[in-house]
């Protein structure tokens, strides 16, 4: 038997509800001192995640030893071509995934948090574009987020493209009653050769930026792995946060290497520092 989504989340508030309290209060100190500190504007900071900051949240990267990749072709599972060929063996991939990710033990990590309270702090001037298709962000309590290669819990009609909600299992029989012929959906997610979500906002914010943040991703895919070129032409600092060098570590003016639970709320907490107290 299914437990409910609404029972399973109060659990999870019970279980964990010391550290969701600390970080509230964390997020309150940071506006607070923020609020009591700045005298200039605030940066504009856009942050670009990749699958590196769900790796300690347990959810698994693509192209690690033990990633994604190695178990699956992404031509058959991250393709429309390979949706055409074998739509039930991508709903299967997906199934799976969109089951684990509801899961008790998958809750968002530090580095979820920290920026967190890296938005709480800036506000507006925050914007967090994701690679992952997880929901660990706003879990965390990022607001102002642009999925660009889509979201695991949501499905998307193959006619209309309308998007809508979706936890359970998607299955080759699920229709769309949003036209006026059932049409069948798909996952809402970006495969390769179609174009990531909002690209229009991701280069008007890069554009703007004072800082540009890549953290967990490895810079084999694009267009994501241009931003930081993109940044740099205009004069954003660029900063790499990641376990090991990425494939673009050379175009980042400052690099952190280390588990993201640790370099994340590392770097953020510097940054509220130095927009608190400048030299
Ligand atoms: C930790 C850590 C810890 C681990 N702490 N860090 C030739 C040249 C240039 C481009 C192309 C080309 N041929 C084709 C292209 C374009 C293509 C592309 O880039 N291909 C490359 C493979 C070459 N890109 C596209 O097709 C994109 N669309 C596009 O370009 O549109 C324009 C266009 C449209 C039409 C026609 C022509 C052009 C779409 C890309 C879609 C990507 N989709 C996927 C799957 C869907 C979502 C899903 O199923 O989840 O998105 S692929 C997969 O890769 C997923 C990810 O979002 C994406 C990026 O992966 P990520 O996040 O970087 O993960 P990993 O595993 O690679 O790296 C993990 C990192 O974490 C590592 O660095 C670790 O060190 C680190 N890490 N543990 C900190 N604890």
């Amino acid at each position: 038997m299914r437990v409910p989504r609404r029972r399973l989340r109060l659990a999870r508030y019970k279980k964990h509800r010391r550290q969701i309290h600390q970080r509230f209060r964390q997020h309150l100190f940071a506006l607070d001192r923020l609020c009591a500190h700045t005298s200039g504007p605030l940066p504009k900071v856009v942050v670009l995640t990749g699958a590196g900051i769900s790796a300690e949240s347990g959810i698994r990267t693509f192209r690690a030893s033990d990633g994604l990749w190695e178990e699956h072709h992404l031509e058959d599972v991250a393709t429309p071509e390979g949706f055409a060929r074998d739509p039930q063996r991508v709903q299967d991939f997906y199934n799976e995934r969109r089951r684990q990710l509801q899961q008790p033990e998958i809750q968002p990590n530090p580095a979820h948090f920290a920026l967190a309270k890296l938005e709480a702090a800036l506000g507006e001037n925050f914007l967090l574009i994701t690679q992952n298709i997880d929901d660990l962000h706003e879990r965390a309590g990022n607001h102002n987020i642009i999925h660009m290669h889509g979201e695991l819990l949501k499905v998307r009609c193959c006619d209309s493209g309308q998007v809508l909600n979706w936890t359970g299992d998607l299955t080759v029989d699920d229709r769309c009653y949003c036209c006026q012929f059932p049409a069948a959906l798909r996952p809402h997610v970006v495969w390769f050769g179609e174009m990531p979500l909002q690209m229009g906002d991701i280069y008007q914010a890069l554009s703007e930026a004072d800082y540009f943040v890549a953290i967990g991703t490895s810079g084999h895919v694009y267009p994501a792995a241009g931003f930081v070129q993109e940044a740099a032409s205009r004069g954003v600092k660029t900063v790499e946060l990641n376990l090991e060098p990425s494939q673009t570590e050379s175009e980042f003016n400052e690099k952190h290497y280390g588990p993201a639970s640790e370099v994340v709320p590392a770097w953020v907490d510097g940054l509220l520092q130095k927009i608190a107290y400048p030299a």
